[in-house]
């Protein structure tokens, strides 16, 4: 009964094709764009009579331009098959002579292996090089196809047999490869770390919108740079490759196109064998306002699907799954006959005039050259929104039975005798049987038509891709106003160090001769750190101006928006201001302009959040100011424990040309920000700079009398001595140390200890705990392997050597920060700082949580005293019940 109801409500195929026939009609008749009125009305009809449509954002499971629609292909197809034969071979090489010369030093052959095609049509037909008129595309290379990419730039003459076989061997002596692309490693050649999966995509929409910034606010000409992202479809379960995708649609950046090389695999297995990503991420990329173009079916299927009129075979394909996908690029023709064509006996029929052989030569779109040229064209092409290509390959192609589609092709670094004849084979590479064993590195001769091609394509499209090529210009240094009127203090008015900072910024941006290069970014926060005034002063960019009339257009600071607006508002994301802030401090080495990017953030959501980014920055060699606002476990009051930030200056510590501070008083922040420009900017060196402001009001100080010029050098090099102790002289001496807020902790203790305890304290500003590390390991470095040298002294016993008294060092950070330097003190170090989860409570209860305040910096001191055995044990019971302080509390690092 149930089987005739069924049966019932099945459409006849008569039926269909009379509506078919119907929509050919009108369209013949009328146009496509009245075909797309009549689908739109026919669904408002069915909604109308109450048939809801279930939601999908996507088109059927085929390619997005019709075979009949393909422009010509204007390049020569054999020669294009023969130079991307050598390519993978010569990448195949490259990883498997790694192998052999040293066992697990890793590589990856199977992933540029289903890739090649993708990159080589963009190699021969679009990527343009740095002597081209637009200054060159911006490519961002997915990171582990690098054999391909060196293979190429090994036949481009770009790079020697030597090199390549030191692929993974950076440290040979006649130069070798590294693994992945690192500007750092090879500044002349890559251009943006991708290999953390997820930062390429995200940093490539950014950057894509920073081209639109610069040329919206005049610092570069037209512009017409494209930028190119090729990621892994596995990359996109990565938050960071879909977070933005509604930024690049919202800010229309056409001249952005991602290649999402969609061969189905990961690294362990499927990426959705029970599904299918290309459908999956067409939903998304449409539904976040992209143009998709799927490439999904190589040539050998437009017949098929011509005679598909059914659509029982465009039906097929959409049902399949990409488990079965997988299982059906490593079976053979009579498996794919029976498991993908048996499902119905009409598309059985379809396919009986073929082969078996030609069933498994039913390529996947990712390896036809002429639909990936139509898609990149179109792409190039298309107006007002970025474009995803979903092209669709299989991993490891070529690689037959070493791996061709197999769930551990990922980490096939190693071929035997009969694979890599079968490869040799397969792809007519001319190297003999007797030496194919050993893997030999091919390169035609010069005059070859393959080498000719090469050359001539990448010649027309203004030289080889990827190129690094830096022209550094040095700026004019900012006037000295912008930062003098720090040293003399706030002069009884309490201001925090971020108000500080921000006017340090304001005068900045009216400095006549950087103003126009500063890129203040900040991710929702401004209000939050009183920025609020350049809202109004320098508007907030975006590409479309202000199309509304803000709520607040009367008041004085209203919130502007416009085309050549200079400040950044990302809204609440971390990782988007981080990619604008690498795009702005990479813009001198990657559009020739000195921008100078100032991201101003929580602290506690920098590091934490987007470690990763900044150590690609560094990678990258980027420029510019990271400020940590708001922080300080203990300055920063009320929060409480998400916010609270008590060690970001521990996760910044490993970034090599990182520079770090935590800085007390407006002119200390002045001192680095003037020296980090001139050293960035003027100098050219490779560092960047984290500063941590507070938002704790309290006078700041003018700077201390004596020489400014070794002042300012202390402030630089990390530690100066603030305040001599009030007593001239005393038995008991002692320095202290502090950093950020809590030195004002540290000056009270200096004169509670000279008032009531007798101790001689001097105190010190410790700036920068990591800049006096790298100094004293430095110098212990250069005595290890100088034994008979002079023996050279670090900045810190160059400042410390002769001073006499205990030492003890408070900061508002976790307690290994000064541990870390105490190796090279003259004496015991104590030390007090934030270790454990924040409170939200006052100022004044969490530094007495912490053991941070005054009086914990009295008791140290004096326990140190005691250790000596300058005072008794009795004097510091005494001091601790003088100050009220429970012995037996709560210990904050565990409770
Ligand atoms: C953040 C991050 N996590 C993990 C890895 C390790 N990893 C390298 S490649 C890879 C699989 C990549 O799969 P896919 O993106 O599909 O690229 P394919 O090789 O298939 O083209 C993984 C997990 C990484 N590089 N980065
Ligand atoms: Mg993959």
């Amino acid at each position: 009964m149930a089987q005739d109801n069924l049966k019932k409500n099945v459409i006849s195929p008569e039926e269909v094709s009379e509506w078919f026939d119907s929509l050919e009609n009108v369209k013949k008749r009328l146009g496509p764009d009245a075909v797309k009125e009549l689908i739109a009305r026919l669904q408002v009809h069915a909604l109308q009579s109450g048939v809801s449509l279930p939601f999908s954002a996507n088109t059927p499971y085929i390619n997005t331009i019709h075979y009949r629609k393909q422009p010509s292909f204007p390049g020569n197809l054999e020669i294009e098959w023969r130079i991307r034969s050598l390519l993978r071979w010569n990448a195949m090489a490259m990883v498997v002579r790694a192998n052999r010369n040293s066992e697990g030093i890793g590589g990856h052959i199977s992933t540029y292996a289903s890739g090649a095609m993708l990159l080589e049509i963009g190699f021969n037909h679009f990527f343009r090089g740095k002597d081209h008129a637009c200054g060159g595309d911006i490519i961002y290379f997915q990171g582990h196809s690098t054999p391909g990419i060196y293979a190429r730039a090994f036949l481009e003459g770009r790079l020697t047999q030597d090199q390549l076989e030191n692929f993974r061997h950076e440290l040979a002596d006649n130069g070798g490869l590294s693994s992945y692309p690192h500007p750092w490693l090879m500044p002349d050649f890559w251009e943006y770390p991708t290999v953390s999966m997820g930062l390429g995509p995200i940093t490539a929409i950014y950057h894509a919108r920073f081209c639109k910034y610069l040329k919206d606010r005049g610092l570069t000409k037209e512009n017409e740079k494209k930028i190119w992202a090729f990621l892994g479809d596995g990359e996109t379960d990565e938050p960071e490759t879909l977070g933005a995708l509604t930024l690049a649609s919202r800010e229309k950046l056409d001249n952005l196109i991602f290649v999402i090389n969609c061969n189905l695999q990961r690294l362990d297995g499927p990426v959705r064998g029970n599904g299918k990503i290309i459908q999956e991420l067409e939903a998304v990329f449409r539904g976040a306002g992209w143009n998709v173009i799927k490439v999904v079916w190589g040539r050998e299927w437009d017949e098929l699907l011509d005679n598909d009129s059914q659509g029982q075979l465009v039906e097929r394909m959409g049902q399949a799954l990409d488990g079965d996908y997988q299982k059906y690029s490593v079976s053979d023709g009579s498996y794919i006959r029976e498991h993908f064509f048996g499902t119905k006996p009409e598309l059985k029929q379809m396919v009986e005039h073929l082969s078996d052989d030609k069933l498994k030569k039913l390529r996947r779109g990712g390896h036809d050259a002429e639909k990936v040229y139509s898609a990149y064209k179109q792409a190039t092409e298309h107006k007002g929104q970025p474009t995803v290509i979903l092209a669709k390959t299989v991993k490891g192609y070529g690689l037959g039975e070493a791996g061709e589609g197999k769930n551990v092709t990922h980490q096939q670094k190693k071929m035997n005798e009969d694979e890599l004849r079968d490869f040799r084979t397969r792809f007519g590479i001319p190297i003999s049987d007797e030496d194919v064993a050993t893997a030999p590195f091919y390169k035609p001769s010069e005059n070859s038509p393959e080498m000719q091609y090469i050359r001539q394509r990448r010649q027309a499209l203004g030289g080889s891709v990827p190129e690094r090529r830096v022209h550094f210009n040095p700026i004019a240094k900012p006037e000295a106003k912008c930062f003098e009127e720090f040293n003399a203090g706030s002069q009884g008015r309490e201001v925090s160090t971020t108000m500080a900072f921000v006017r340090i910024l304001g005068k900045l941006l009216q400095d006549k001769n950087i103003g126009k290069l500063i890129v203040p970014i900040v991710p929702d926060e401004a209000r939050t750190f009183g920025m609020e005034a350049l809202f109004r002063q320098i508007g907030i960019y975006s590409h479309v101006g202000q199309l509304y009339q803000p709520v607040d257009s009367e008041s004085l600071m209203y919130y502007k928006e416009s085309t050549d607006g200079q400040l950044l508002e990302e809204g609440i994301t971390e990782a988007g201001s981080i990619s604008s802030f690498i795009a702005a401090g990479t813009a001198y080495a990657n559009h020739g302009v000195n921008t100078i990017p100032f991201f101003i953030y929580y602290s506690m959501f920098g590091f934490q959040r987007i470690g990763d980014f900044v150590w690609a920055a560094g990678d990258m060699r980027c420029k510019g100011f990271l400020i940590g606002a708001t922080a300080g476990r203990t300055t920063l009051a009320g929060e409480g424990l998400q916010h609270q930030d008590g060690h970001s200056h521990l996760l910044s510590l490993p970034i090599p040309n990182l520079k770090c501070y935590d800085p007390a008083f407006a002119y200390e922040i002045a001192t680095l920000i003037e020296d980090g420009i001139e050293r960035m900017y003027v100098n050219n060196e490779n560092i960047f700079y984290y500063i941590t402001v507070g938002n704790e009001n309290y006078e700041q100080p003018k700077m201390p009398e004596g020489s400014v010029k070794n002042l300012k050098e202390g402030i630089i090099k990390g530690l100066y001595l603030f305040a001599k102790s009030p007593l001239k002289k005393a038995k008991l001496k002692a320095q202290l140390f502090g950093s950020g807020a809590i030195l004002n902790e540290v000056i009270k203790a200096q004169q509670v200890l000279a008032d009531e305890y007798g101790v001689m304290a001097d105190v010190w500003s410790v700036t920068s705990y990591k800049e006096l590390r790298q100094n004293a390991m430095d110098t212990e470095r250069y005595n290890l392997l100088h034994p008979e040298k002079k023996p050279q002294i670090s900045y810190l016993e160059e400042c410390l050597g002769k001073t006499e008294g205990v030492l003890v060092a408070a900061s508002d950070y976790v307690k290994i920060l000064p541990d870390m330097i105490s190796k090279w003190m003259p004496r015991r170090l104590y030390t007090l700082g934030t270790d454990g989860y924040g409170r939200s409570e006052s100022r004044q209860a969490l530094r007495d949580f912490f053991e941070v305040d005054y009086r914990y910096i009295v008791v140290a001191t004096l326990k140190a005293l005691c250790d000596e055995g300058q005072i008794n044990a009795k004097d510091v019971a005494k001091a601790i019940k003088d100050f009220k302080i429970n012995p037996d509390k709560k210990n904050p690092t565990i409770s």
